[in-house]
């Protein structure tokens, strides 16, 4: 039997790039904290986390990808919070985000994590950004600690 990757939430001495976006900041705001957070309680101290703010949800992916090709950061967390208004709008802007998102995901050579409430209520994005339902920005900076240390042992063979 071959050997088996699978990632540890450890990524002590990586510096974590964070990319968060204005728009909805009430909700963002707590998505930010949530992650930072997360990484503090896994051993990444403040000074490596640094963070970005983008005007909106589609300007994420465009940060995103600059942030990635730096070559300075371990992982970038992408941080956003879209909500349902009375038209179409909300839309075309997940779905640019989430598109986005997994582009530069793929193109990048280390993890870009898709931290992004979408919801059709605000007491979904309450419920997303760090109450009933956890806090999606904690969440996604465990998946980015997991996948950092999955690469590391991947590539260490
Ligand atoms: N940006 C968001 O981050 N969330 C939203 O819910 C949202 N809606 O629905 O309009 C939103 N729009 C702004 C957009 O992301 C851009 O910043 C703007 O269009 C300028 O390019």
């Amino acid at each position: 039997m071959g050997k088996t990757f699978e990632g540890r939430f450890d990524a002590r001495g990586q510096q974590i790039a964070l990319v968060a976006s204005r728009f909805n900041d009430f909700f963002t705001s707590e998505l930010v904290e949530g992650a930072r957070d997360c990484l503090r309680r896994h051993g990444v101290e403040d000074a490596q986390v640094e963070t970005c703010w983008v005007p909106g949800a589609f300007e994420v992916p465009l940060a995103a990808k600059r942030f990635a090709q730096t070559g300075r950061y371990a992982a970038v967390i992408c941080l956003s919070c879209v909500i349902q208004g009375d038209t179409p709008h909300f839309h075309y802007v997940a779905s640019e985000l989430t598109k986005g998102i997994a582009q530069v995901s793929l193109d990048a050579d280390v993890p870009v994590v898709y931290g992004v409430v979408t919801a059709e209520t605000l007491d979904q994005a309450i419920e997303r950004s760090g109450t009933k339902a956890g806090n999606k920005g904690f969440d996604a900076a465990l998946t980015a600690l997991e996948m950092i240390d999955l690469f590391a042992r991947i590539d260490a063979g």
